[in-house]
């Protein structure tokens, strides 16, 4: 399969990290957001959405949106929690994630480091809801390794991809203690650390 990905994207590096850690095999084929590679003709005909990141398989079929391509990459693989209220637990947190934390930590991350906006002049919604975000995730992990308990699971992929950086959107990760320590591990068994 292709993945059509830009290396600057949490969004892109999830589904680049869920394959490396099942070895499935694929073409990274680096699609560069800020200079249009998305919005091609050529790429809209994969991916109308116009966004990556994007698959391509060999027999012609596309998917796109990250937690859905993580989710069919991860089918049948620990990364799913096999008990049903596992599963949905780690679905709340992959929604959660794309609504509740990606807007804002990912935004002003992207406005700040890509854009070049001073944090200071970030919208005031984007910092606020950025730092709910960042400290639901501090208390959800104070008492356990990773989101859903013991096992690394996709809502710690998910999440870790913009909370890792989220110090270049001006939030200051040391202010989330728990958080500092929950990326360490993922990272550690993603092993990007
Ligand atoms: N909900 C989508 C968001 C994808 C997204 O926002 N992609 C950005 C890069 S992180 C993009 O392609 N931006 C370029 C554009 O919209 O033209 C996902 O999770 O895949």
């Amino acid at each position: 399969m292709k993945i059509f990905g830009d290396s600057i994207s949490g969004n892109c590096l999830k589904v680049k990290w869920t394959a490396d850690l099942l070895g499935i095999a694929y073409d990274w084929i680096e699609t560069n957001v800020l200079t249009g590679d998305s919005r091609t003709q050529e790429y809209l005909a994969m991916n109308p959405a116009g966004q990556v990141p994007a698959v391509l398989l060999d027999d012609g079929r596309t998917l796109a949106q990250s937690n859905a391509i993580i989710t069919w990459m991860a089918e049948g693989s620990a990364l799913i929690p096999v008990d049903a209220f596992d599963r949905a637990k780690m679905n709340e947190w992959l929604f959660w994630e794309q609504y509740s934390h990606e807007p804002y930590v990912a935004v002003a991350r992207f406005q700040v480091r890509y854009l070049g906006k001073p944090v200071s002049a970030l919208e005031p919604k984007i910092v606020e809801r950025g730092k709910a975000a960042l400290q639901r995730l501090d208390e959800a992990s104070v008492d356990r390794d990773f989101l859903l308990g013991d096992a690394l699971t996709l809502a710690d992929i998910a999440l870790v991809a913009y909370t890792r950086v989220a110090d270049e959107g001006g939030f200051v990760l040391g202010d989330y203690p728990n958080v500092v320590r929950w990326i360490a591990r993922v990272e550690a068994a993603l092993g990007i650390a």
